[in-house]
């Protein structure tokens, strides 16, 4: 990959995240295509293209298929799915992946790098957002704020890939989606789970924008305690958490104040959650360590309660 052809990206998961990625890469000339399980939705974006929403709405044209063959090939594949189905979106890229492609996989949470370790048998990166996307309809994407994207090599990774990567990352700056490569992105993963920690599942549970937990005295006090039990799971793991992560959750919620976040949405919308990647994975690990984490377990259970169709009390009016 040279640093000013047109790259063939794949993104696998047409979400606000694939929308919003799929339109700027192809308004910055790169052909983009969407490989997604759903033959209907993927016949309306490659007849309709894409459509950013900013302060005028943008068409771009992608291409859009099931079939990874009739791809062919691709210089960066992005994982734009949730975390529960990275494993079917490795199934899906397989024939992509043979050509040993530059693999990002764009998800909250942990617990997926295992199914990548497993599953890929190539050089794959991870790359934590804080690009602001809410899908309005299929392909259509409203953009919420831009923020930058970090993306790192997990594990070893050998020069040509890191020089790839780097590449990539500058590409995607090029395209308007700021992005830069961090050689700690372990502890970035952290940084932002914890982030996904304070916020998502009490979104959910309170049925309200980001800004407004901030607002109600019990869900702050929630928050704060959420994330204080993870970043001392995560340092008795030995991960450098840097700075005050609660600060950092809160300052998130004013940032993205008007944001309904992806697990609120996914409850709205009746799908399932990252909760196991996100607050369950905090529950797991501090079990392994003898930890109790108290708050993190009662959001993971009650996360679960309405997954399975229970009626927990999800009050906007909680003060
Ligand atoms: O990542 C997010 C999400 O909604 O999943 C946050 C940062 C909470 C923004 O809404």
């Amino acid at each position: 990959m040279t640093g000013d052809r047109a790259l063939i990206v794949v993104i696998v998961g047409p979400g606000a995240l694939g929308c919003l990625f799929a339109a700027l890469l192809s308004k910055a000339g790169h052909s983009v295509w969407f490989l997604d399980h759903d033959r209907e939705r993927a016949c309306k974006i490659a007849d309709h293209g894409v459509c950013l929403l900013e302060t005028m709405p943008q068409f771009q044209a992608v291409r859009a298929t099931v079939n990874a063959n009739e791809i062919g090939r691709a210089d960066v594949v992005l994982l734009c799915v949730k975390s529960y189905d990275v494993g079917k979106a490795l199934e899906m890229a397989a024939p992509l992946l043979v050509e040993g492609p530059l693999l990002i996989a764009l998800q909250n949470g942990l617990g997926h790098h295992e199914i990548l370790r497993r599953c890929a048998g190539l050089s794959w990166a991870v790359g934590i957002t804080s690009q602001g996307a809410a899908l309005v309809e299929p392909g259509v994407v409203r953009h919420g704020g831009s923020g930058i994207t970090t993306l790192g090599f997990m594990d070893k990774a050998g020069i040509a890939a890191h020089q790839c990567l780097a590449e990539t990352a500058a590409l995607f700056a090029a395209a308007g989606l700021p992005a830069t490569v961090s050689a700690d992105i372990s502890s970035a993963v952290w940084d932002k789970l914890l982030v996904n920690v304070g916020i998502n599942a009490l979104t959910a549970l309170y049925d309200c924008a980001n800004g407004e937990l901030l607002e109600k005295r019990r869900a702050r006090e929630q928050l704060r305690q959420a994330v204080r039990e993870a970043a001392r799971v995560a340092r008795a793991r030995g991960v450098n958490i840097s700075g005050d992560p609660v600060a950092r959750t809160e300052a998130v919620c004013r940032a993205t104040n008007k944001n309904i976040s992806s697990m609120l949405q996914d409850i709205r919308h009746g799908r399932p959650t990252e909760i196991e990647a996100i607050n369950g994975v905090i529950v797991r690990e501090a079990a392994a360590l003898g930890m109790d984490v108290p708050v993190n377990q009662e959001l993971t259970q009650k996360i679960r309660a309405i997954q399975a169709g229970g009626s927990v009390n999800r009050n906007r009016s909680v003060p």
